[in-house]
């Protein structure tokens, strides 16, 4: 059975967690990482102290991405792991670029979200807000 290892309000390991559900693929969590934090057992199996982290039929991966990756190829049949490089691209492509859009969304999603009233800055909130718009329009 697939293991995952990281907190669910990570969007890591959302990511991760939502795909295997969609794969209807059985699968048990462990809450790791943020207020939960990490033992040494699971350091020995992401030394890069970062969730999400997955162990199926005795291989360890991590790294979000390439999980996805892992479980299309292993999993999905071709309609989630097409044949064709071109393709596969394409979805690679929008997955990688997530990144990137984590990145503006950062600053309004800590801000917003994360820290107490008293501490938000309305100018990282509003700089985080137009370079997040910018990469919508990319998108659009
Ligand atoms: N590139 C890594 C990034 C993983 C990452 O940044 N995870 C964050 C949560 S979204 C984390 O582990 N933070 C530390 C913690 O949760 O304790 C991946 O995609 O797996």
């Amino acid at each position: 059975m697939l293991t995952i290892w990281g907190r669910l309000n990570s969007h890591n390991v959302k990511k991760v967690a939502w795909f295997a559900e969609e794969l209807a693929l059985p699968y048990v969590r462990h809450d790791v990482g943020g207020q939960f934090g990490m033992s040494d057992a699971y350091l020995a199996l992401n030394p890069n102290a970062l969730v999400p982290t997955i162990e199926d039929d005795g291989f360890i991966l991590w790294e979000s991405n390439a999980i996805l990756r892992y479980l299309a190829a292993r999993h999905g049949g071709k309609s989630w792991w097409p044949e064709d490089p071109v393709q596969r691209a394409q979805a690679d492509r929008w997955m990688d670029w997530q990144f990137d859009y984590a990145d503006a969304q950062r600053g309004a999603f800590l801000h917003l979200i994360r820290r107490p009233l008293a501490e938000r800055d309305p100018a990282v909130i509003a700089a985080s807000a137009a370079a997040c718009a910018a990469k919508m329009q990319i998108l659009d």
